[in-house]
């Protein structure tokens, strides 16, 4: 590495099936390191995968500029993974799943999970699956932002879109 070169550490982070792999793929300059088990979907019996480890990548973002990009797995029994993987992040983006019926509480578990890591960690939101949501509105999200006094930049985004992908992470980095 030249001395010139800054590397910037960013994380994904929240609940399982939020899209946080997936956006980390759609994002990346090289094939993303992962750590991708099959395991059934208690709720549909589908087959399913999930991130055991961390996801790992990096985006060039000028010559002298690389970002560092962790996902974080999403299972809470997997939390541990956080103080291992979290450590040095400038910012992280929060994915939530839209169409959960847990949305408040996954919301509160992501905050408290980046807070653990960093008391200051500056982060945006990036909420996923309002296509498979139909009935759900942004407004329940503000409102649920307002409750909770988080004044951060939410998104709804695709995260299978690379483009609507990297506006979280340009938001981000706009953000610190
Ligand atoms: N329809 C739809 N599918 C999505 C969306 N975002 C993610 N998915 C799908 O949801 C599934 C789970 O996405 P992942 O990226 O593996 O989720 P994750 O947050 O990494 O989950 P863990 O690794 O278990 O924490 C994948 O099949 C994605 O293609 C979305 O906005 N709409
Ligand atoms: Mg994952």
């Amino acid at each position: 590495m030249l001395d010139s070169e800054k590397t910037i550490k960013l994380l994904f982070l929240g609940p399982s099936g939020a899209g946080k792999t997936t956006a980390i793929r759609a994002i990346s300059d090289i094939p993303p390191v992962s750590s991708e088990v099959s395991t059934m979907d208690a709720a549909s019996d589908a087959s399913v995968s999930t991130t055991v480890a961390f996801d790992y990548s990096t985006i060039q973002l000028n010559p002298n500029e690389i970002l560092h990009v962790y996902g974080l797995p999403g299972r809470e029994h997997l939390d541990f993974m956080a103080a291992i993987v979290g450590p040095g992040a400038l910012g992280a983006v929060l994915m939530l799943d839209a169409s959960s019926q847990t949305l408040a509480q996954d919301c509160r578990t992501a905050v408290e999970q980046a807070a653990r890591i960093d008391p200051n960690l500056r982060f945006v939101i990036g909420l996923s699956k309002t296509d498979l949501a139909p009935e759900f509105s942004m407004e329940t999200m503000y409102a649920l932002a307002r409750r909770m006094s988080l004044f951060v930049p939410i998104f709804s985004i695709d995260p299978r879109d690379p483009a609507q992908a990297t506006q979280l992470v340009r938001a981000l980095l706009y953000l610190l």
